[in-house]
C-alpha cells in the first residue's frame, strides 16, 4: 500500500540522499516510441538491455514495460533483471519517475513531480504524455512506499544533490517559462527546499548546447563527492558549448556548499561534437504530435550523464577519442567504483543518455 502523504519530506525529517549513497535498486522503463526510437525500437532496446544488464551486477534492477512489449523486453533482458508491466508514453524515468527520499530510521518515501514532458505544449516533445504522469505513483504502489506530491513542473534530470544540503540545477530549465511560469525563483527554490530537505540551491546559468531538455544539469556536472564537481568541458572556444561550461565553472568556483565548503571542480573533456546521420533520422517515424528530429541535428553528447550504482559508474561511450580519458578521470573521482563503460550512442539519439534512462531507489 503506498498513502499520499500531505506534509513535505523536510517537516517529516526525510531527504533525498547522493546517488552514491546505498542503493535497494534501479529503475528502468522500456524504450519502444518509433518517433524517438530508429528503427522500431531495436538498436535502442539493446543499448538499455546492456545497460539494465551491467547495472544487474551491482544492484537489482527493475525493467517497466508497457504490456504490448512485456513478452520482448522479457526474452531480451537476463533473468537478473526484474520485468513488470508498467505503462509509460517513453522510457526516461529519471524524469517521469519517482525522486527517493529517506529518513534516519532508515525509511523510503517517494516525490512525485509533476511531468509535462520538458514544456507540455509548448515544447510538444510528444503527445501525450498522460502514463509517464502515472509512473512515480505506480513505482511507489509496487515497493508499497508512501508518497509525496509535489506542487513544481519538474524532471529528476533537472537537479542533483550532494546528500549534505546542496542542490545543483539550471536557471535554463527551472525558470524555463514552459514549466513554472507563475512561481518566482525565491518559491521554486522554497519547493526544492520542502522535498528535497535542501538548504544551499547553486543556480547555473545553461545547461548542454542543444540539449532539448531546456538544459537538464545531469548532462552538464554532477557531484562526485561532498564538495567535489566534474563539469563537462571543451577547450574549443569556437564550440557553442566553450561558453556554456565556462559560465558553470565560474558560478561553481564562486559558490559554497550548503556547508560553506568552496567547491572542486574537475573538468571532463566532451566528445568531439556528434550529429544525426541521414540513416539515423530516416529511421525514426515522423509523428505529427511528436518533436521531429531532422538529419544534421547536433547531439547532446557528454560523459557526465552517468549512473552511479552501488560500487560501480556505468559512462557514456561514444567511440571518440575522449572516450578513454573521461573513464580514467572518473576511475580517479571514484576510486572506490568500477567504471564501466557502455557505447550509448542509441541512447543519446533519443535526446539522453544513461542516467537519464536511470533512477536509484536508496538502500534506506
Ligand atoms: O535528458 C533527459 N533527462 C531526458 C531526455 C529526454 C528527451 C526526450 N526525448
Amino acid at each position: 500500500m503506498s498513502r499520499l502523504i500531505h506534509s513535505t519530506p523536510r517537516a517529516d525529517g526525510f531527504r533525498m540522499p547522493a546517488e552514491w549513497e546505498a542503493h535497494a535498486g534501479c529503475w528502468m522503463l522500456w524504450p519502444q516510441r518509433r518517433d524517438t526510437w530508429r528503427n522500431g525500437g531495436k538498436p535502442a532496446q539493446l543499448a538499455f538491455v546492456e545497460v539494465a544488464r551491467q547495472i544487474s551486477r551491482f544492484e537489482r534492477v527493475t525493467m517497466g514495460v508497457n504490456a504490448d512489449q512485456f513478452e520482448n523486453a522479457r526474452a531480451m533482458l537476463p533473468s537478473t533483471v526484474r520485468v513488470v508491466e508498467l505503462s509509460s508514453n517513453d522510457a526516461w524515468i529519471r524524469d517521469c519517475g519517482a525522486t527517493f527520499v529517506v529518513n534516519d530510521k532508515g525509511e523510503t518515501r517517494g516525490i512525485d513531480w509533476n511531468f509535462n514532458a520538458w514544456g507540455g505544449l509548448q515544447k510538444m516533445m510528444y503527445f501525450p504524455w498522460d502514463q509517464d504522469q502515472l509512473v512515480a505513483a505506480k513505482m511507489l504502489e509496487i515497493e508499497s512506499l508512501d508518497r509525496y506530491q509535489a506542487p513544481l513542473v519538474m524532471e529528476g534530470g533537472s537537479f542533483h544533490v550532494d546528500g549534505q544540503g546542496t542542490l545543483l540545477t539550471t536557471e535554463q530549465c527551472l525558470l524555463h517559462p514552459n514549466r513554472n511560469p507563475d512561481l518566482t525563483r525565491a518559491e521554486i527554490e522554497q519547493r526544492l527546499s520542502d522535498y528535497l530537505n535542501v538548504e544551499k540551491i547553486i543556480w547555473l546559468p545553461r545547461g548542454v548546447y542543444e540539449d532539448e531538455t531546456d538544459g537538464h544539469v545531469d548532462n552538464l556536472c554532477c557531484f562526485a563527492r561532498p564538495g567535489v564537481v566534474a563539469l563537462t568541458w571543451t577547450d574549443d572556444k569556437a564550440d557553442p558549448q566553450y561558453e556554456r561550461s565556462a559560465e558553470a565553472y565560474d558560478a561553481l568556483r564562486s559558490a559554497r556548499d550548503a556547508r560553506d565548503r568552496p567547491l572542486e571542480v574537475h573538468k571532463i573533456q566532451q566528445p568531439d561534437p556528434m550529429t544525426m546521420t541521414k540513416e539515423e533520422a530516416e529511421g525514426l517515424d515522423v509523428v505529427d504530435s511528436a518533436f521531429l528530429r531532422p538529419a544534421g541535428e547536433r547531439l547532446a553528447g557528454s560523459y557526465i550523464n552517468f549512473y552511479i550504482a552501488n560500487g560501480a559508474i556505468v559512462l557514456p561511450q561514444f567511440n571518440d577519442r575522449h572516450d578513454k580519458d573521461a573513464g580514467r578521470k572518473l576511475a580517479e573521482l571514484f576510486p572506490n567504483h568500477q567504471i564501466i563503460g557502455l557505447q550509448s550512442r542509441e541512447i543519446l539519439l533519443g535526446g539522453g543518455n544513461i542516467h537519464c534512462i536511470t533512477q536509484q531507489q536508496p538502500a534506506g
